[in-house]
């Protein structure tokens, strides 16, 4: 790590009331947008680790937003657990700065560099990829969990972090516009990835206007179900808390399931550039779907039961769109490995390969799909108020 980071990272704590000495600090390059430290605080020869965050303003331009966005949703999190009892589960836990704010910044050069903090959850560890059926279940369960919790949100209270987020029908035609545009000329060169994407055009609009024509309902929803951010505890792989809450916003509840099987039920990382490796596996499709009907089937309604299957397929397509973009307009928003100089490309070329085979394994994800619903319908777990 540069010493410019390392003094960056001091500076911040002087705007916290943490005690103690800063004894190491370690980047956890696991995210695509901000950036992300654990560092360990050493106080009376106590050690504590907490998480500083920096706010990537490209995406968010607006933290104070965000941040309002995270500070509700954790408090409201936070009372459903101690209202059900629930000692298991945990929720993200921010550290107030000495003014008594959610996050602080500091001046690079003219720029404002905004950071937050979050106690490290102790005894946790998150999977870049489901290793096994009992992982992909509990990753599931999370996120049904995370949803069931945020059901009784106020939405009227949550700001759009990012504005379209999951429209693919507008990610689509963006991509197209900048096609033409062709700032980079990099056009020609994805002509193969932008057909296959073409190809799948009139799904596109399917969930965006199914919530519009009120077919499904907008709820509470998480946006970003990726397998890695869900903490789990180290011994037992039991689920503790979803982290990653900057795109906590009104959305669909198939946003989430579909991202959530696409992330978790691939058989390769996002990065893998050896296609004949990226397949959705079917068992870790079904042990995610049961996990996480089993927490919300009671909540959700036929109609969004009726366009699960297809959201896998959407999701993934969408993320194809969103990385194939990104490299037509010259990698200004995911983070690329700077030795990698098609890094984009290749990542929207995995999500292809890995949208072809949901596509061939539809017939079996619906079934189960239906299946797995009409066993949980009437017994996943409800609160009562
Ligand atoms: C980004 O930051 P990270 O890795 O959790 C992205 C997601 C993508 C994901 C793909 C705000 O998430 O939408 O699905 O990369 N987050 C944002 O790896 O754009
Ligand atoms: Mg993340």
């Amino acid at each position: 790590m540069s010493e410019e980071t390392i003094k960056k990272i001091k500076e911040i704590l002087k705007n916290y009331d943490i005690p103690g000495e800063c004894v190491h600090i370690e980047e956890n390059h696991t995210g695509n947008i901000n950036s992300t430290y654990v560092v360990t605080m050493v106080n009376n020869g106590k050690e504590k680790r907490y998480i500083i965050q920096k706010i990537n303003t490209n995406v968010f331009p607006r933290p104070s937003l965000l941040m309002r966005n995270i500070e509700n949703v954790t408090r409201h999190i936070d009372r459903e657990l101690r209202f059900s009892g629930d000692t298991v589960h945990q929720v993200l836990h921010l550290v107030r700065t000495n003014d008594n704010r959610t996050y602080c910044y500091i001046m690079d050069d003219e720029d404002r560099d905004y950071y937050r903090i979050f106690d490290y959850i102790e005894n946790s560890k998150s999977y870049d990829m489901a290793e096994n059926l009992d992982v992909a279940f509990k990753i599931g369960q999370a996120f049904g969990n995370f949803q069931r919790m945020l059901r009784n949100f106020p939405m009227e209270e949550l700001e759009e972090t990012i504005p379209d987020f999951h429209a693919t029908d507008k990610r689509y035609a963006q991509l197209e516009k900048d096609i033409i545009i062709d700032s980079e000329r990099r056009a020609e060169e994805v002509a193969p990835e932008f057909m296959a994407i073409f190809r799948n055009k009139n799904s596109y609009s399917r969930i965006t206007s199914a919530l519009q024509n009120g077919l499904i309902p907008l709820r509470v929803t998480h946006n970003d179900t990726k397998v890695n951010n869900v903490m789990v505890d180290r011994d037992t792989d039991e689920f503790l808390a979803v982290i990653d809450l900057d795109t906590v916003m009104p959305g669909s509840m198939l946003f989430d399931y579909g991202d959530g099987i696409r992330s978790t039920a691939a058989t390769a990382f996002e990065n893998e550039t050896d296609l004949s490796k990226v397949h959705l596996d079917l068992d870790l499709f079904k042990a995610y779907t049961d996990g996480y009907l089993s927490e919300i089937a009671s909540c959700i309604t036929p109609g969004e039961v009726a366009l699960m299957g297809e959201s896998i397929k959407i999701i993934t397509l969408e993320l194809a769109i969103r990385f194939l973009d990104d490299y037509v307009c010259g990698d200004t928003y995911f983070k690329v490995d700077q030795r990698r100089p098609r890094h984009n490309l290749e990542r929207a070329q995995n999500q292809l390969a890995l949208a072809k085979d949901i596509e061939a394994k539809m017939p079996q994800i619906e079934e189960y799909i239906q299946q797995c619903y009409e066993k949980h319908k009437g017994i996943s777990r409800k609160i009562e108020r």
